[in-house]
């Protein structure tokens, strides 16, 4: 449930100094987080204003209409917006290190993020998720088995509905996907329970390095709260902590608390001597998927779900889209869209959940991602690749002539190589291993033109 107005200013005034009188919020970032937060502020009484480095925020003109009394400095970082603040609520797609931010910060400017102002306003526990990969199916799926489990929960974050617009269901639970740019900048959570569903290189043109991303995505285990580890994951692992409770899952050892059994040919899902579902109830594709579903089951056992309940909500669990989402079978050829793989690890994911070889569909924005990293697995797994995007000279070089790979301007045009290079049995997997924005509006577009150009060879 939600604190009483005067249990939450206090929290604030407690934790970050924040009172209604003195202090003036400056809100860096007018997107879905921004204009949470603005009406947030506005509900709890501070003051604030906004700023946004474009000219022309899309979400400007909406919000104008709602809050037209609003401060709202665009086309760049209003230096004058800074000075006069004492908090900077700051967007997870803008960088800590902007100029104005790093002198905001250093003049005693004290950062605070919409987690933070959710934590302060609550007293229900929080699952908090994050990872590399399988953050939005973990927390969905922990949505929906603490519904079939009768809880009112509100579930949100990263994955879409910006948390603090979550306060609105006042609900007895909070499941919370979260990036390590909403856990750079957030100083008070204390989950219930969190993991951190695995490690791998992505966002490295955000973060120094991958130990310092690491780092980040392991304060989600900040405060005392049980903590869900994957111990088939080494930098994963070595986030216990001594003297915390810990629930393990993995995919690799029966040592694990939550754990994949084989008997007599058929896998299981089981805790300790427990068998919860076998694998082949699961309707989702790929190995991964069972490493999420022992995760979830490990969440949901932390914060007291009924057993029962968990494992039916998996059992009718269909996935989100864009993730291993069987588009078509065309004369025996299957097309896969995991367009949400914009990751090495997701896409080694994918390509090691196959059994044949398939053709690849890979490329876009690495990130600063090396894609000697990838190379092995494609090696292993890919018949050929089809690469698009910006870096695809980066994937090209790194596969080496191991596989043949075909260069195509466009999704449709690497679709119809993939058509001409299948045959019957193949699968052909869209698995870029990249961001998409460097040729598509983002990932679903990415996804979406896939399946369209799929489609049209049904034609
Ligand atoms: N902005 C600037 N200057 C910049 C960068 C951004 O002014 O240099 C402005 C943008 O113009 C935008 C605003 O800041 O108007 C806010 O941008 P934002 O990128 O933080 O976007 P939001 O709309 O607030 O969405 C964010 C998350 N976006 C990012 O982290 C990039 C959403 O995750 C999240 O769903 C939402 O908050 C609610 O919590 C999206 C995402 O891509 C899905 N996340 C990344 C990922 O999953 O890999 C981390
Ligand atoms: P996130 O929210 O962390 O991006 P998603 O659930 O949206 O995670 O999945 C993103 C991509 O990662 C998809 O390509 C999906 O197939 C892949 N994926 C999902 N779970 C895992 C996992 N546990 N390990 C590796 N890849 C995964």
């Amino acid at each position: 449930m939600n604190k009483d107005n005067v249990a939450i200013l206090k929290s604030l005034q407690e934790h970050f100094g924040l009172d209604t009188q003195h202090s003036k919020v400056l809100v860096v970032g007018l997107g879905h987080t921004g204009v949470s937060v603005a009406h947030y502020l506005q509900k709890m009484g501070f003051k604030f204003a906004i700023t946004d480095s474009r000219d022309k925020p899309p979400l400007e003109e909406a919000f104008f209409q709602v809050m037209p009394d609003t401060p709202i400095f665009t086309g760049g970082f209003d230096e004058s917006a800074f000075q006069v603040a004492t908090h900077i609520v700051v967007s997870p797609g803008v960088s800590l290190m902007e100029k104005s931010i790093v002198k905001a910060i250093a003049n005693g400017v004290k950062v605070v993020s919409d987690i933070d102002l959710l934590v302060c306003s609550i007293s229900v526990p929080i699952v908090a998720i994050t990872g590399s990969n399988g953050k939005s199916t973990v927390t969905t799926m922990m949505g929906e088995m603490a519904k079939a489990a009768g809880k009112k929960v509100a579930v949100g974050g990263n994955l879409g509905t910006p948390a603090l617009d979550l306060l609105a269901e006042d609900a007895e639970l909070f499941v919370l996907e979260l990036s390590s740019f909403q856990l750079e900048r957030t100083s008070v959570l204390n989950a219930t329970v969190a993991t951190v569903l695995n490690v791998s290189a992505d966002h490295l043109d955000r973060h120094d390095d991958i130990e310092t991303y690491a780092k980040e995505k392991q304060s989600v285990f900040r405060g005392n709260g049980v903590l869900v580890i994957n111990r088939d994951d080494p930098l994963v692992s070595s986030m216990c902590e001594d003297g915390r409770s810990c629930l393990t899952f993995s995919i690799k050892h029966s040592e694990a608390d939550f754990y994949l059994a084989i008997s007599e040919g058929h896998e299981f899902l089981m805790q300790g001597q427990e068998v919860l579902m076998s694998l082949a109830e699961l309707p989702l594709e790929g190995r991964h998927n069972a490493a999420n579903a022992l995760a979830a089951l490990a969440l949901g056992t932390a914060v007291g779900l009924d057993k029962t309940a968990m494992v039916a909500a998996l059992k009718v669990f269909k996935g989100l889209d864009h993730r291993m989402q069987k588009v078509a079978k065309i004369r025996g050829v299957t097309w896969v869209n995991d367009s949400k793989a914009t990751n090495i690890g997701a896409c080694a994911a994918a390509l090691e959940g196959y059994d044949t070889k398939v053709i690849l569909i890979a490329g876009g924005d690495a990130k600063g991602a090396d894609m000697n990293d990838l190379a092995p697995i494609i090696k292993n797994k890919a018949k050929s690749v089809v690469l698009i995007g910006k870096d695809s000279g980066l994937i090209k070089q790194a596969i080496n002539e191991s596989v043949p790979t075909y260069s195509a301007k466009n999704m449709e045009e690497a679709v119809n190589i993939c058509a001409e290079l299948a045959q019957g049995g193949d699968n052909v997997l869209l698995s870029p291993a990249c961001a998409s924005l460097d040729q598509f509006k983002n990932y679903q577009d990415r996804g979406n033109q896939f399946s369209k150009a799929v489609l049209r060879l049904l034609a």
